[in-house]
């Protein structure tokens, strides 16, 4: 049978979660957009109260939840804010390629670090040059003895001006093309800078950050998987984030749903609540039927994960029709307040400008539609790499 009731800890976790975002996220959100401020003091509680660094396992000091868990707890932070909830998700991402890679001493380490204090990863995989085409990358780790020399720039790291470590990918062999790969977690020293702060459209609360390694020298242990293992270590990774990511777009979706049916019930125009005319009832149920679907296509996507399956074709259905169901209910939710729609004054702008990154960030909407085709067509037997 499939049900698709939730228990009551789930349901106790969401609510967690949802209280969270309503007293934490919400009353902050449209000001930190406004100005563009990293929330430091949110991040901090959040960390103290076990959302943030939720999916790392129990033996590493984290609180092991599962994946279902992780995206219930990922909509309610989309739906505060999808900004802050990107800030609070970044360490999930950098700590996967080390939860599937890593040897038990680096996870014991990292992901130890991160459970023992608020502190911050970062995932460093896109470069100027390489950001959908992956193996186009030029950072370089050379081995020297028993450590690599990493050079070469990341950009559009989350949370990149204040992590304490990176997880790297970067060119072992420049002449293999994908299968010349290797990920690495990076300790931040004197060696790493933090070149460029990008002046985001939306999603203003997260930290966009260019991150260049200067001959930064790391010990041969901090590999993760094997050496040129970093291209699939990658792709694995995406394929247990990109539930969470259409999760926070679940959350956006929600909200500018919320913030259409409340508005359309107050606003008053021809003698009658703007609710009551049809034009008006229709983008709202289109809107509804669009955040059902896009959490069931998200609950199935990490709900595989949960059961050691396969979800390549999942993820890529979730994060590419959430985040194109996101980006619609806010244009929409802007369409329902009308020119007001259009002013920081309102709600609805913001969730706009947000909705956008939801659409390019860890695999833009076309990248999704080619691993749906791929999938479709040709059915992958793709298998991840194992820890060393
Ligand atoms: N899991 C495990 N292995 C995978 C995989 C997956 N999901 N997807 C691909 N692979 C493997 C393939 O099986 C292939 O293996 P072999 O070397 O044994 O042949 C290898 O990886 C290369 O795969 P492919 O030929 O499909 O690679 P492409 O260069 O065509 O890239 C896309 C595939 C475009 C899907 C990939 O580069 C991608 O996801 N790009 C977007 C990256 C992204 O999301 N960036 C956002 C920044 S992170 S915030």
């Amino acid at each position: 049978m499939v049900d698709f009731t939730l228990t009551d800890e789930q349901k106790a976790l969401q609510e967690m979660a949802h209280d969270f975002a309503t007293k934490e996220i919400r009353p902050v959100a449209w000001e930190y957009d406004k100005e563009g401020t990293w929330p430091a003091e949110v991040l901090k509680k959040a960390w103290e109260v076990g959302i943030m660094n939720s999916g790392i396992p129990e033996q590493y000091g984290g609180p092991g939840a599962s994946h279902f868990e992780g995206i219930l707890i990922e909509e309610e932070l989309g739906w505060g804010c999808s900004g802050i909830g990107t800030s609070i998700a970044c360490n999930g991402l950098a700590a996967m390629p080390i939860t599937i890679g890593g040897s038990e001493e680096t996870k014991k380490k990292y992901l130890g670090m991160l459970t023992e204090e608020p502190l911050f990863a970062s995932f460093c995989l896109t470069e100027p040059d390489a950001g959908s085409d992956v193996s186009g990358m030029r950072t370089t780790a050379v081995r020297k003895g028993d450590k690599y020399v990493l050079n070469g720039s990341k950009c559009f790291i989350t949370n990149g001006a204040y992590a304490s470590f990176y997880t790297v990918y970067a060119k072992t062999d420049k002449d293999a093309g994908h299968r010349g790969i290797s990920a690495f977690v990076v300790p931040r020293d004197d060696t790493v800078t933090v070149d460029k702060k990008e002046d985001k459209m939306g999603q203003r609360a997260s930290n966009t950050a260019t991150i260049t390694f200067n001959e930064t020298e790391v010990p041969a242990a901090n590999l993760l998987a094997q050496e040129n293992a970093g291209f699939k270590l990658a792709m694995t990774t995406l394929d247990r984030t990109r539930p969470g990511v259409a999760a926070i777009a679940v959350g956006i979706a929600r909200a500018a749903l919320e913030f259409a049916i409340e508005y359309s019930k107050e606003r008053v125009q021809f003698g009658v609540p703007i609710a009551m005319h049809q034009a008006i009832q229709f983008i709202i149920a289109d809107m509804a039927t669009d955040v059902e679907a896009a959490r069931l296509l998200t609950w199935q996507s990490a709900s595989l994960l949960d059961q050691g399956r396969s979800n390549t074709l999942a993820s890529s259905h979730a994060k590419r029709f959430a985040a194109d169901a996101a980006m619609k209910a806010a244009t929409d939710a802007v369409q329902v307040y009308g020119g007001y729609g259009y002013i920081k004054e309102y709600p609805v702008e913001k969730l706009m400008r947000d909705a956008k990154l939801m659409q390019i960030y860890e695999g833009t909407a076309q990248i999704q539609r080619l691993v749906i085709a791929r999938e479709t067509l040709m059915p992958s037997r793709a298998q991840a790499p194992s820890a060393k």
